[in-house]
């Protein structure tokens, strides 16, 4: 596996081996980075206290993990506007 010069790059396998995002195939990234088709970060979040919600910016999403992207005009609005959300 090559070494990514992105350091928030996400293809190397976590403490077990196991491997859960490769940056090298045909997926869409930037330098290694996980994009958009607009070529901006996908926004992750994530469950912290282990409650099972996930908090964007305010708002508790029933879920552990939950991605999203800002949308077309590049702007976050955290799964609201033309934002396009996984939940
Ligand atoms: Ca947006």
């Amino acid at each position: 596996m090559n070494t990514p010069s992105n350091p928030y790059a996400t293809n190397a396998p976590n403490a077990n081996g196991k491997l859960y995002y490769d940056a090298s195939g045909s997926g869409i990234h930037v330098n290694g980075t996980p994009c958009d088709p607009w070529n901006e970060m996908i926004q992750v979040a994530l469950d912290l206290d282990g409650d099972g919600k996930a908090n964007v910016n305010g708002t508790l999403v029933n879920a552990s993990v939950v991605v999203w992207s800002k949308g077309a005009n590049k702007k976050n609005e955290f799964g609201g506007g033309d934002d396009v959300k996984g939940w």
